[in-house]
């Protein structure tokens, strides 16, 4: 018997939708669902990043509704990958099934995905546009066909299972399989798929079901060039097994940068007769600038500052830079003067920064 005011039993399937900007298709979706799920005990969850558009509210009105459907809403943060881990951890079904929130997603090819989870035949059933059956369509124009395929290309090359749809984002797991899996998660970026698949410590057993792909319902995709760079990430930050992490490789690239146009600055500013000392300190603040607009866009881009808090934390970046190039050219000195090798002491000296700005900026400017 349930205690008073339970229901008898929970569900058997959560449907995690992360979805941003989506409110024109939170109903329709749901209405999609409840046909391609009728007769089973399921519930959705949509996981939103406070979209300014307001999904969230649709989901909730939804929600008052129909208690099948949830909503989390996370603030003052991004990513659809970090979206779908929370959706998934939140649920107690024992399946869990991810799909978008723009019914790009072949709703009725569902049912197949579960049933082969919940038969205990495979552990993660894939949605795939590439297998006998399956389809691409919905893709907006050749160059995201060649996208697709070049980013399918390359993560089959580290896989250690076969998938022919590694960067599908429409598949069933186990719930207690994607738990055990999602503290190796390094969750950024958009291919949660491909990054289930490669932190698991055994190969996962998976079936894959064929699907279509249809073009979006409502609104624009969310792909970008940093969603991409941030796929290039993680493909690294596996090769290297987890010996580069993915922040610190994109914190590096984005100083490098920073060096460049501290060079460029100096430059230009020596040209129009500014003393070393002015050319040296301007291109140093263009530097830090610049440095601070990158890594608050990409490296720390699910942390992104806004406002009065993206003031603050350039004003404590700049802080945390200087006390680093102060410490730079400390140790620098201090290992010239032991023993004169210039070059071993620069390059001492770069790398303490390095690890010291990337230390306190993760810790202290853009906060877990
Ligand atoms: N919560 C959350 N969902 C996102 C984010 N970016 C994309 N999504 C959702 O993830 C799904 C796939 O994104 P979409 O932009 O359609 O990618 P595409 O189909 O590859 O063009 C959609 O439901 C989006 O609303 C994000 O930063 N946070
Ligand atoms: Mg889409």
């Amino acid at each position: 018997m349930a205690p008073d005011g339970a229901s008898q039993a929970g569900v058997d399937i959560s449907i995690v939708v992360p979805c941003y900007n989506e409110a024109a298709n939170v109903r329709p979706l749901v209405a999609a669902l409840q046909a391609a799920l009728a007769g089973r005990r399921w519930e959705v969850v949509f996981v939103d990043d406070h979209s300014p558009d307001g999904t969230i509210d649709v989901v909730r009105a939804l929600a008052r509704e129909d208690a099948r459907v949830r909503g989390m809403c996370r603030i003052g943060r991004r990513g659809l990958s970090s979206a779908v881990i929370e959706g998934v951890l939140s649920s107690s079904a024992p399946v869990v099934a991810v799909m978008d929130g723009d019914l790009q997603h072949d709703e009725s090819r569902l049912p197949a995905l579960l049933d082969a989870v919940l038969s205990g035949e495979c552990d993660l059933a894939v949605g795939s546009r590439h297998v006998e059956g399956g389809s691409n369509e919905g893709l907006a124009n050749a160059w995201r066909h060649a996208l697709s395929d070049g980013g399918i290309w390359l993560a089959q090359r580290v896989l250690p299972v076969k998938l022919t749809d590694p960067m599908s984002g429409f598949f069933a797991v186990r719930q207690e399989v994607f738990e055990r899996i999602a503290p190796n998660l390094s969750g950024t970026g958009f291919k949660i798929l491909l990054d289930l698949v490669l932190s698991s410590d055994a190969p996962l057993r998976v079936r894959e079901v064929a699907c279509g792909f249809r073009p979006r319902l409502a609104g624009e995709s969310k792909l970008d060039v940093l969603v991409m760079l941030q796929f290039g990430a993680l493909l690294a930050d596996k090769f290297s097994r987890g010996f580069l992490p993915l922040r610190f490789v994109a914190f590096g690239l984005v100083g490098l940068v920073g060096v460049l146009a501290n060079l460029v600055v100096m430059q230009l500013a020596s040209l129009f007769g500014a003393s070393f000392g002015v050319a040296q300190g301007l291109g140093t603040v263009v530097a830090m600038v610049l440095n601070f607009i990158l890594d608050n866009n990409f490296t720390y881009r699910d942390r992104r500052l806004k406002g009065v808090r993206c003031v603050q934390g350039l004003a404590l970046f700049m802080l945390v830079c200087s006390v680093g190039a102060i410490a730079n050219v400390g140790i620098a000195r201090m290992l010239y003067d032991q023993n004169h090798a210039v070059n071993e002491a620069s390059i001492a000296g770069a790398v303490l920064a390095a690890v010291w700005n990337y230390a306190m900026s993760s810790t202290i400017v853009w906060r877990p």
